[in-house]
């Protein structure tokens, strides 16, 4: 099993998580985009040369537990990440992946969009 999908399995949904202290700038991180709403950054872990992370300010923990209010943020959310990949040239294309719950692989419950770029992806993901 994949060290990712292990962590996935043993993470717990909790108020606060890795990206909250990002937000609170209680860890260093460095944005290559931030605004009211959201912020982005590198994952530190990436699975392709080109892997950011969008994320709401707003501490929505999945996607799952998203509200029909939150229709416009992560509508932004989708909006910054199509600016952040043009700003990389990525023209060829990108992936957006949204991991929810365990089944999903999610390991860390802060709603976070990866983009992923940089090598040719393949079908169907694992
Ligand atoms: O598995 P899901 O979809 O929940 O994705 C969580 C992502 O957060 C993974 O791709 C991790 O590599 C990434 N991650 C985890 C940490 C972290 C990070 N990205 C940037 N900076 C990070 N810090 C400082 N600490 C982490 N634990």
């Amino acid at each position: 099993m994949a060290d990712e999908v292990r962590l996935a399995q043993n993470a717990e949904a909790g108020e606060d998580t890795i990206f909250g202290k990002i937000l609170r700038k209680e860890i260093p991180c460095k944005f290559i985009y931030e605004d009211d709403q959201c912020v982005a950054f590198d994952d530190v872990n990436p699975q392709a040369p080109v892997h950011f992370l969008v994320i709401p300010r707003k501490p929505i923990a999945q996607l799952s537990k998203a509200e029909d209010s939150d229709e416009a943020l992560l509508g932004h959310l989708l909006i910054v990440a199509r600016k952040i990949a043009k700003q990389r040239n990525l023209d060829k294309g990108f992936r957006i992946v949204i991991n929810d719950g365990p089944i999903g692989a999610q390991s860390v419950y802060h709603l976070h969009i990866h983009v992923l770029s940089g090598r040719q992806m393949q079908w169907p993901p694992g």
